[in-house]
Order: structure tokens, then sequence, then C-alpha cells
């Protein structure tokens, strides 16, 4: 009989062949949900990003569960997750560089006129322009500045942008200004050209990206939502760009995955529409990190990134 910590994957179909093999090369014993026979009472681990709701508590001996993602709420979403059972979110610098690499990207695009210079080019016109603002003026505001917030406002900060961000506890990250709770959000929205949702999906900011939140920012704001498309309220943002309040948007994730077909978001001109690419964690990083957290229970150490069921992140 093996001795090596059995763990299933609840990925979709296609995945499994991109991380039985790291895994197996840890040590572990890993089905795939879906594709392998295994009997449920064998199962002690659990990796997967938004498992069916209900699944995990037909798994009676789990003893952790993994997620793919730094983000958990597509675990917490499920009203029978088994609360007893350690959720570990995926943290990796990795991870973090290619966030931050994304949003970066999608302000100089704006922040450069860049859409504007391609579709100059495709007219062969010779149109140049000053900068629509001056980067010392250029003001951006991190709405989150955890793990992936605070990385990504750093490489805004180094790039000569004034940065600031919003949390729920006071930060210290030198040259970034901190705005902290509730009753400092207004004070951070006025004062952000850009605003980079960078936010876990929880009850408490379910939604948060509507009609209220845009009107708080200056006039000819830019909105990047790399977080979750459960933060925006979709004909909200439509309604602040079509009016010209909000000037662009760049969204990486929406409230329907894929976005349907027929979403007026494909076509709308002052939006950049990606399908939650803004980093794609690497099977090889991430098979390790799950090795390195059985290991650790293994040692009776404890585990890190343990996620806080009752805080949702
Ligand atoms: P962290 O948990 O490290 O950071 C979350 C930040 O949000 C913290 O600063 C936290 O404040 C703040 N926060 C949480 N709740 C509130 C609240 N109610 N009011 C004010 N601030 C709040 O998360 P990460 O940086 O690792 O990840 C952020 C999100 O990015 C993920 O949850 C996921 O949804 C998304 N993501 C998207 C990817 C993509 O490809 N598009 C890839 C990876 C992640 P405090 O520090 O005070 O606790
Ligand atoms: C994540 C994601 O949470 O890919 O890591 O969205």
């Amino acid at each position: 009989m093996s001795t090596r910590p059995v763990l299933l994957m609840i990925v979709p179909p296609g995945w499994g062949r991109f991380w039985q093999e790291p895994l197996a090369a840890g040590n572990v014993q890993a089905y795939v949900h879906g594709q392998d026979l295994y009997a449920p009472g064998d199962i002690e681990y659990a990796l997967g990003f938004r498992p069916k709701p209900g699944f995990l508590k037909t798994l009676p001996n789990l003893k952790a569960v993994f997620s793919l993602g730094a983000g958990i709420d597509g675990f917490l979403t499920d009203p029978d997750y088994p609360r007893h059972v350690p959720l570990v979110r995926f943290v990796d610098d990795t991870l973090s560089t290619e966030m931050a690499q994304f949003v970066v990207m999608h302000v100089l695009i704006q922040h450069r006129s860049e859409r504007m210079y391609a579709g100059a080019q495709r007219e062969a016109k010779w149109r140049q322009a000053m900068l629509p603002r001056a980067t010392e003026n250029t003001r951006i505001g991190m709405l989150g500045i955890g793990e992936i917030g605070a990385m990504a406002a750093e490489r805004l900060r180094d790039l000569g942008f004034p940065v600031s961000g919003w949390s729920r506890t006071r930060k210290t990250i030198p040259g970034i200004k901190s705005f902290a709770g509730a009753g400092e959000r207004d004070a951070f929205l006025e004062q952000s050209d850009f605003l980079v949702c960078l936010l876990p999906l929880t009850p408490q900011t379910h939604h948060i990206l509507n009609a209220q939140l845009f009107a708080g920012l200056p006039k000819g704001a830019y909105v990047i939502n790399v977080a979750r498309g459960g933060h925006l309220v979709e004909p909200d943002l439509i309604a602040a760009l079509d009016s010209g309040h909000l000037s662009g948007a760049t969204l990486d994730v929406f409230e329907t995955e894929p976005l349907p077909e027929t979403s007026p978001i494909w076509k709308h001109p002052k939006i950049v529409a990606t399908p939650h690419v803004a980093a794609i964690t690497s099977p090889a990083v991430a098979a390790k990190s799950v090795v390195d957290g059985i290991a650790a229970l293994q040692r009776g150490e404890p585990l890190k990134n343990v996620v806080d069921l009752d805080r949702g992140y």
C-alpha cells in the first residue's frame, strides 16, 4: 500500500496533465477528478480553483485544500465548504510579478496614448500629441494593496507616478501613501486618476466598483479591474464611460467567465478586455508550493498562506 500523500485535483478538463508530473516528482499520489478512479475516503488533500459547490464536503478525510489561484472566492462561495479544513491560497513572487507587469502595461498604454498611436499608424497618419497629463501629476490608486497590489504600486512608484493604496489596515510602504478603512475611502478615490482594483472578492467588496464609487473619482479617471468580475457592476461602468466621466477601463475578469459573445464589453470603444490572463499560475511553481505545504504538515509545522475563513481572504 502506498504511503504517499494522496491528493485530488479538481481542475477543468485537460488541465490535470500539467500538474500530475510535478506532483509525482514531489512524491504526491495525484488523481484527477472526472478522469481517474479513486476512493473519496483516501483523499487527504485537494487542489483546485472553483470546485463545484458541495463537492469538497464529500471527501471525509481532507487535511488541507490548496487553491490554484491567489483568489479563493471560488471556494468560499460554497456554503458547504468544510470549515475545519485549512484553505491555502497561492502566493508567489512570479504571480505577483506578472500581475504587476499587466497593471503597469495597461497604465502605460493609457498614459502614453498607445491606442491613439496604433490607430494613427493604421491610417498612416503622423499624429504627434503631448502626454495627456504629466507623469508626476498622474495619481494611481490601488484599491487593495496586499501581496500583488504592493508590488504593482512599487513598480508604478519607480516609474515616477504618485501612488497610494487603500486597504483595511494601514500600510507603511516607502513612497506610497496609505489610506485605510471605510472612513478614508472617499479621500482615496478623489485623488485617483487611475484606479486599480486588487481586492479579494468578499461580501464587503462585492460590487464595490459601482456608480457611486465612479462618481467619487476625478473626471477622466481610468479603471483597471484585475481582481474579480464580482467587484464590478458592468452597466454602471458602461454608463460612466458613455457619460464621459471615466475615460476608459481595462478589464481582465468578469462576472460571467468566459465573457459571453453578446456582452457589450467586447466592442465598447473605451474598454480593453482580456480573458483572465493578467497572471497565469505556473503548474511547476504551484505544484512545488503544494508539495512543500504537505511536507510541512507532515512534519507537524504550520501551513503558510492559510486563508482566514471568517475574514474571507
Ligand atoms: P491580498 O489578500 O494579499 O491583498 C488584499 C488587499 O485587499 C489587502 O490590502 C487588504 O487589506 C485589502 N482588503 C480586503 N478587504 C478589504 C476591505 N473590505 N476594505 C479595504 N481593503 C480590503 O491579495 P492578493 O494581492 O494576493 O490578491 C488580490 C486579488 O487579485 C485576489 O483575491 C484575486 O481575486 C486577484 N487575482 C487576479 C488574478 C488575475 O489573473 N486576474 C491573478 C491573481 C490574483 P489588508 O492588507 O488591510 O488586509
Ligand atoms: C488567481 C487568478 O486568483 O488567477 O490567481 O485569478
